[in-house]
């Protein structure tokens, strides 16, 4: 039997995942869809040929009967209240990064899933499942690098939308490297400092871009990502991992090389949906399958809110251009 799956918020990362789950992943259904903006929800449906119910607002859809799980895909400010929703409701519930905005939002939600007593959450960080990510922690944990000293990343993106601000190069660009960081790792952060070069001129005036963030690990690992959202020519992902006695890093996409006009040249991807597809797919796949067999696996709550208080103290950091301490409290014994 396939899973049935109501979908909150049919945007860019919602209509992408309304497809895979209905064309691409197995023993999955949408039969359930909303967003705010309702003509959207339903051209979504119409333009997947799909048979689901279009409902009046993310909440209506958590309470039906239909519905045995949600996936949440709406803006990042409305998430806390749909994933609090579905676990009171007792359904399991794949949340897109950021699971909440703010560390104490966060907090709500790991408090809710503890004291329902199973886990229901899995959190749409999907770079763990990217195999150059896997590949690339394989070579660290194995010692044939010794450990590591220092990380050097960069996250870029071409160019990003009017209403994307400064603290959301924070909260919803860096949030995966904090995320997917800690896990190659297998370490936490204690401080974090931010800077920032001189702007681009691509840049929107409210936006202030590049930003480089330095993180400090609780083993002393020195880790610099640059965020550059209006770096014009590519969805760029870097990261270098520098060991004691080896350097690592994270391979580009397979891409052809093409010998032609007197250049020798790889394309460079432009959209964050196709450097990512296949990882997308691995991590709703092991969601539904997860559910089915009634074991929600993959990044966790706890995981959301340890990347949302590295996330505070980076935006208070934005603000005093001091280095700002990063305190996880610790963790529950109901997370491994
Ligand atoms: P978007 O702006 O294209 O779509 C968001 C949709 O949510 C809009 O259609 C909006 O009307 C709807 N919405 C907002 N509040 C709502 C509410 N209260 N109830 C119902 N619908 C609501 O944004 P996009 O790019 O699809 O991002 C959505 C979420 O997915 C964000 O949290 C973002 O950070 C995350 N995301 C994750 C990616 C990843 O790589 N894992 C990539 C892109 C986005
Ligand atoms: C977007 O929401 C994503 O999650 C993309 O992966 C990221 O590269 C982009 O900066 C975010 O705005």
């Amino acid at each position: 039997m396939s899973l049935k799956l109501g979908v909150i918020g049919t945007g860019a990362i919602g209509r992408d995942h309304i497809r895979r789950c209905s064309q691409t992943l197995l023993n999955s259904q949408v039969v359930a869809v909303t967003d705010i903006n309702l003509e959207q929800a339903a051209q979504a449906v119409a333009d997947l040929q799909l048979s689901a119910e279009v409902y009046a607002d993310g909440h209506a859809l958590i309470q039906s009967a239909q519905v045995e799980a949600v996936l949440v895909t709406s803006w990042g400010p409305s998430h806390e209240e749909f994933v609090l929703a579905a676990i009171a409701a007792g359904k399991p519930v794949f949340c897109e990064k950021p699971l909440a905005v703010t560390a104490q939002g966060c907090r709500n939600i790991v408090e809710a899933e503890v004291a329902h007593g199973k886990r229901l959450v899995q959190v749409g960080f999907m770079r763990p499942y990217d195999q150059g990510y896997q590949d690339l922690k394989a070579v660290i944990d194995s010692g044939q690098i010794g450990e590591p000293l220092m990380l050097h990343c960069a996250h870029r993106n071409p160019t990003v939308g009017e209403n994307y601000t400064t603290g959301m190069a924070i909260t919803d660009t860096l949030i995966h490297e904090l995320d997917v960081l800690r896990w190659l790792l297998a370490d936490d952060y204690v401080s974090v400092q931010v800077v920032f070069p001189r702007k681009a001129s691509k840049a929107l005036s409210h936006l202030r871009d590049p930003q480089i963030v330095l993180l400090e690990t609780a083993r002393g690992t020195r880790i610099d990502v640059e965020v550059f959202v209006n770096c014009q020519y590519g969805y760029d992902i870097q990261c270098e991992v520098v060991g004691e006695t080896g350097i690592a890093k994270l391979p580009e996409p397979s891409q052809v090389q093409l010998r032609s006009g007197a250049k020798l040249s790889t394309a460079i991807l432009m959209d964050w949906k196709d450097r990512f597809i296949a990882a997308y797919d691995v991590e709703l796949q092991a969601f539904i399958d997860g559910v089915r067999a009634g074991q929600v696996g993959g990044p966790s709550a706890w995981d959301g809110f340890a990347a949302a208080v590295a996330a505070d103290a980076c935006i208070e950091a934005q603000g005093s251009g001091q280095i700002v301490a990063v305190s996880l409290p610790q963790r529950p014994a109901f997370y491994g």
